[in-house]
């Protein structure tokens, strides 16, 4: 009888030389690559469905974006309905190596043009969004849309003076909730429900206090109600700025870091809410020292929250290799967050996600050796590491795992999304 050959080396056999060399180069520093490839594909990065439309949804008024956000460019080919985002996004996910999720926005429902006003959402607007998940074993999380619509046009939601319109947007987070509730519970894995809100001033505030009080207030309107946990999670967004709300936002890092703690709710922590020279990578082992969960929203500033695609800079490594280094990627959620308009969408997406994904399997890979060296004080051994192990030969085992798990290796996946312009063009502005 012939023996079973171990996994392991069976995977060896099969690979090209350059994986069996970066195999034995990453041994050498005790480093097991085919661990860190197991791990890495079961990493789910949840793919923001906005990038598709330029934050744009699919209600019958569709207003002006609002609430300090802004997208350029004009690329043509921008989603206009649900099938075709849904077409958008499964090509998308076909050049992403892994089992993914997808983030959607309340304004994606599918309303079947009938106008339906945010406070009256409901699962049924959704339901075949979570068809098309379950069809693919997709996971998919969601948000209230607290922006673009004329009860946010003075730039104020949850906390705004006016309580019927504080009620209007606290109808709607709670209709979010129970949406999300849906999804989880339909697909089998928790729903994310993120809440970010605009509430902002331009100009110097005569009372910070009132608005922050009024948002607590509505907060605890919104999540009254308990979702099992295997269903819904909630998370919390703070902000420093945005257009508009350049002097004070209400959600402010304190505030929601405050709020999430108190009211056991996950922290959103997005990469360009926070003054440029501060990275969230170093608040994730601060603010989980004290929350169970954090979600966090990969995004890339220049120079402000400009939302730019996701590139594989010092930024991101430093925040995956956060995650991975302190044992904390099951308390992390990865979604990403920006809106380029300037470039295909569809490979806005794929380049971020594959960015994502690159920076974690670095992460996955990093030599003991460099916090053996910190544990032994030895700071120059710790720089020296670090810098040498940039050099390793990673490229050879990304290009395995595309390989592995049927995806384009390199640029390849370039020409899927050109052949299917091309085939879309036709139909799209
Ligand atoms: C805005 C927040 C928020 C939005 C999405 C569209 O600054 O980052 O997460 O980007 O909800
Ligand atoms: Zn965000």
């Amino acid at each position: 009888m012939k023996k079973p050959t171990p996994s392991r080396q069976r995977n060896r056999d099969t690979a090209d030389p350059a994986y069996s060399f970066a195999c034995d180069q990453f041994a050498e520093r005790g480093v097991d690559v085919e661990a860190a490839l197991r791990t890495l594909a079961g990493i789910a990065v949840s793919l923001h469905c906005w990038q598709g439309d330029d934050v744009g949804g699919f209600e019958t008024n569709r207003g002006p974006i609002g609430g300090g956000l802004a997208v350029t460019g004009n690329q043509p080919g921008r989603a206009t309905n649900a099938e075709e985002l849904r077409a958008d996004l499964d090509q998308a996910l076909a050049l992403i190596p892994g089992r993914h999720r997808v983030n959607l926005h309340a304004m994606y429902g599918d309303f079947g043009g009938r106008p339906v006003d945010r406070d009256e959402v409901a699962p049924e607007h959704f339901r075949t969004w979570i068809a098309w998940a379950a069809e693919r074993r997709l996971g998919l999380d969601f948000n209230p849309t607290c922006f673009a619509h004329s009860r946010a046009a003075d730039g104020f939601t949850l906390s705004h003076p006016d309580a019927s319109v504080r009620q209007f947007w606290i109808t709607h987070c709670r209709r979010s909730r129970a949406i999300a509730a849906s999804m989880g519970h339909a697909l089998h894995t928790p729903c994310i429900n993120n809440l970010w809100i605009p509430d902002g001033f331009k100009d110097t505030p005569a009372d910070r206090q009132g608005p922050r009080e009024r948002l607590v207030e509505s907060l605890d309107a919104v999540f009254q109600k308990r979702y099992p946990v295997e269903h819904l999670r909630d998370a919390v967004e703070p902000k420093l700025f945005g257009i508009g709300a350049e002097s004070c936002t209400v959600g402010s890092a304190e505030f929601y870091f405050g709020y999430a703690l108190t009211r056991r709710k996950l922290l959103c922590l997005d990469s360009g809410h926070f003054h440029p020279t501060e990275s969230i990578a170093d608040k994730i082992s601060s603010v989980l020292q004290f929350l169970p969960e954090i979600l966090l929203h990969v995004s890339r500033g220049v120079r402000w929250d400009s939302d730019h695609v996701v590139t594989l800079a010092d930024e991101l490594l430093a925040i995956t290799r956060e995650v991975v280094a302190n044992g904390l990627l099951g308390r992390v959620h990865w979604g990403l967050d920006y809106f380029d308009a300037s470039i295909n969408r569809i490979a806005a997406w794929v380049i971020g996600a594959r960015n994502l994904l690159r920076a974690l399997l670095i992460a996955l890979l990093e030599p003991p050796g460099i916090r053996e060296a910190e544990a032994f004080g030895d700071r120059t051994a710790r720089l020296a590491l670090q810098e040498e192990a940039r050099f390793l030969p990673v490229g050879a085992v990304w290009n395995e795992h595309c390989k592995r798990l049927n995806v384009p290796i390199g640029e390849a996946w370039l020409s899927d999304v050109r052949r299917y312009e091309m085939q879309t063009r036709v139909h799209r502005a």
